[in-house]
């Protein structure tokens, strides 16, 4: 049993005002063309407290002076619904899995009821009503408003004595401490990752283009049972390894080149995130192992260097630090601020529910939270673009790379190639 969605749902009600609701919606695929929809993903602060990947569910959480409930609302079944899309959930599979009490549980047309007698001063649920309503008020894109703004239209209208608030910062902060159910996710969902590499590397000389290396990756991670890719992958060869975010994986492959791949597989909705970069011809010409030693030396430098109190823009200027060294000693730059020519992204991010997961960049690290490292090399007049990303778990005494199982080393990739 997952013991993370209580554990957060204890954490979170310390966080809020005395006398607070919090509202949150899990949200439904987005619609796509014509009777076409997305597939759908849960909003992932819902799935953080709730542990349930459910659309149309909402989540309220009150908090009094003394004590706290915690309610859910599902989708009723209907006919309609078992026949045309399967059976939703019922209340005992959803108090099952989220281990919220049954007896919390009602239906979406119970929801107003409920939230009215919350509000009600004379038979308040906790005693006195809520003061504050938390909605998750985060941007898709700074030129829409939060979608929980729609959302929960009627509950403003109806309750204008509501002061609201934004939950999302609590839930970030939050979410940067990964429990060991949670840590054990990303392994798995890392796991999946290595098998979905090690089909490309068994691929690899066979291909002719860079989009049936994709296909290999995503037909092995869900084979293996992965739910799919966490991010659009990246599989670029040669210069289309200089543009960060290359996506249309559709160039032909060159013997000769290199190949960089950023990509990752989900696990029960967390991701990896991981780069490697491999020769096309299954051995490295002597230039691009001078490259490619350059960005695997700085990955594990900072992976190293990885400690508790460390701040990432300490980790960003020695990873910088020592690909201005490096570069230098090879005679591709000169002066240090040519690096940015060649390197022009930060080091890593934080992992988990979101692959760039949410969190506080400006605090130091602490033990449980999991980062990506991700150095890189793009010197765009070779057609060569480097990167080499490992997820990293920091721990009390430094840290833990996940992902060490996941070949990097050009002897161990030479190899398996050669096998090939
Ligand atoms: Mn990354």
């Amino acid at each position: 049993m997952q013991q993370h969605p209580i554990i957060a749902r204890e954490k979170l009600y310390t966080r809020l005002d005395q006398d607070s609701a919090v509202v949150l919606y899990s949200g439904k695929a987005p619609h796509r063309t014509l009777d076409q929809y997305y597939l759908y993903t849960p909003q992932r602060n819902f799935f953080y407290l709730t542990n349930l990947s459910e659309p149309s569910m909402i989540l309220l959480l009150l908090k009094g002076k003394k004590d706290t409930k915690t309610y859910l609302f599902i989708e009723e079944n209907t006919d309609l619904i078992i026949k045309w899309e399967g059976a939703r959930m019922t209340k005992e599979e959803a108090h099952e899995k989220s281990q919220i009490p049954l007896e919390n549980i009602f239906y979406l047309n119970d929801f107003d009821k409920l939230f009215n007698q919350a509000m009600n001063y004379a038979r308040s649920i906790l005693g006195t009503p809520p003061k504050t309503l938390y909605l998750d008020l985060y941007h898709e894109s700074f030129s829409v408003k939060p979608k929980a703004l729609n959302q929960a239209q009627t509950l403003i209208e109806n309750y204008p004595e509501l002061t609201i608030k934004n939950i999302n910062e609590h839930l970030g902060y939050l979410r940067m401490f990964k429990t060991d159910d949670e840590i054990v996710e990303i392994q798995k969902a890392i796991a999946h990752t290595n098998v979905g590499l090690a089909a490309i590397l068994s691929k690899l000389k066979h291909r002719e283009y860079e989009y049936q290396l994709f296909a290999d990756f995503v037909h092995a991670i869900t084979f293996d049972g992965s739910e799919g890719c966490a991010f659009d992958t990246i599989a670029a060869s040669g210069k289309n390894a200089t543009v960060l975010h290359y996506v249309k994986n559709n160039d032909r492959l060159h013997k000769g080149d290199l190949i960089l791949f950023d990509l990752g597989a989900l696990h029960a909705n967390y991701g990896a995130d991981i780069s490697r970069t491999y020769p096309i011809s299954g051995q490295f010409t002597e230039r691009q192992k001078v490259l490619y030693s350059i960005v695997l030396t700085v990955n594990k430098e900072t992976i190293e260097f990885i400690k508790p109190g460390i701040t990432w823009k300490e980790l960003n200027a020695f990873a910088k630090t020592r690909l201005i060294e490096e570069t230098k000693r090879i005679g591709l730059i000169k002066e240090d601020q040519e690096i940015t020519n060649y390197y022009y992204h930060s080091i890593g991010h934080f992992l988990g529910l979101d692959v760039h997961d949410v969190g506080l960049y400006d605090q130091p690290l602490e033990e449980g939270m999991v980062l990506t490292i991700e150095p890189g090399l793009y010197v765009a007049e070779e057609g060569i673009g480097i990167r080499i990303e490992d997820d990293v778990l920091v721990t009390a005494e430094g840290s833990v790379n996940l992902s060490a199982s996941i070949p990097k080393e050009i002897e161990e990739i030479e190899e398996i190639l050669k096998r090939t």
